[in-house]
């Protein structure tokens, strides 16, 4: 398959509507590529009808987000929960907070604890109208199950099988992690303002987790890095030689994170995305093998043949707390 590799680490794919419809098979063949995150520009022939989500519908997890000093060059991201709200009232109060902001604002804004924003995450509802086939992340489980030619699906987690959707304001933003059972997730920008990624370089995990501990230290929690509030400033991880990755997603356009691959990142300006994780074989031999590894559930067990490999295939389960244009790679903001 024929592929655009830009010159930072995260690659930017540009398949082809062929290449783009057969879903199983492009993530084999990115897995194969043996990344731990890529960006997808899909062809421009799909153009996938989003939903227009109605103005009554809850949401349960509305957050004022604000920062707070940690040591080390990191900040922590302090979460208050809001009462629920209709998704009417939240475009009201994301309209009345509009912003837009740049990364160097962003981190000026967090260092000086100035900013406070708003964020609604884990939203149960998918954007995708119910009439789109090709990526519906909400229609994974159900037509992509089958991919690797067995029959075999696996439920880890019944009734968590569906896409979140996060509707974020200009500086909405999401701490370092990595999914839960350390499981890929896709993650579409539906519409609106971009969102700057950060990605760690997996080879640089180790590091990476010392340095979150130490900025951590009073906080009684080995891998605090795993509650997902940390927002480590790119400054730092330049000073401490960690490498690690920008890349802007612009609306449409599809970001994957491999299992075991550390992200954080936050939106530009108001926006309005969707994310879903995914098992996969690269993923089931990952947790077999890694350190971060939970113990295999019996339904894992279930998917191993008498040799011991995965016989799965592809499954999607949601997180829990997760355009044609040449994209502008954030480095040339500088
Ligand atoms: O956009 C967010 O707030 C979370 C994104 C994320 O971590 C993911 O989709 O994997």
């Amino acid at each position: 398959m024929e592929s655009q590799i830009n010159s930072v680490e995260v690659p930017i794919f540009w398949p082809s509507l062929e290449q783009f419809a057969n879903f199983g098979n492009f993530i084999k063949w990115l897995e194969a590529q043996d990344l731990s995150f890529a960006k997808v520009i899909p062809p421009p022939e799909w153009e996938p009808k989003s939903k227009i989500i109605p103005g009554e519908f809850m949401l349960e997890n509305v957050y004022s987000q604000r920062h707070d000093k940690l040591q080390h060059g990191g900040y922590e991201i302090i979460n208050t929960k809001l009462d629920p709200m209709t998704y009417s009232h939240y475009v009201q109060l994301a309209t009345a907070n509009e912003c837009e902001i740049n990364e160097d604002k962003f981190w000026e804004n967090v260092a000086s604890k100035s900013s406070s924003n708003l964020y609604a995450i884990d939203n149960d509802i998918s954007l995708f109208g119910d009439d789109v086939s090709l990526w519906n992340l909400s229609k994974l489980t159900k037509t992509h199950s089958n991919i690797h030619g067995t029959n075999t699906t696996m439920n880890i987690a019944e009734g968590i099988q569906r896409p979140f959707s996060y509707f974020a304001v200009g500086s909405s933003c999401f701490g370092a992690h990595i999914e839960d059972g350390n499981l890929n997730s896709i993650n579409i920008l539906h519409r609106g303002a971009p969102k700057l990624w950060y990605f760690i370089r997996q080879d640089q995990n180790k590091k990476f987790e010392q340095l979150t501990k130490k900025m951590s230290k009073n906080i009684d929690c080995d891998l605090y890095v795993r509650h997902k509030t940390i927002l480590p400033s790119p400054s730092v991880l330049d000073a401490q030689k960690i490498g690690f990755s920008r890349v802007l997603q612009n609306a449409g356009e599809i970001i994957i994170s491999f299992s075991g691959g550390y992200h954080f990142g936050f939106s530009l300006g108001t926006n309005e995305a969707e994310s879903v994780n995914f098992g996969s074989e690269r993923w089931l031999r990952f947790l077999m093998t890694s350190k971060y590894a939970h113990a295999p559930t019996r339904e894992m067990n279930n998917t191993l043949t008498s040799d011991g490999s995965p016989e799965s295939s592809m499954i999607s389960v949601r997180s829990f707390p997760v355009r044609y244009v040449k994209p502008i790679m954030i480095r040339s903001l500088h």
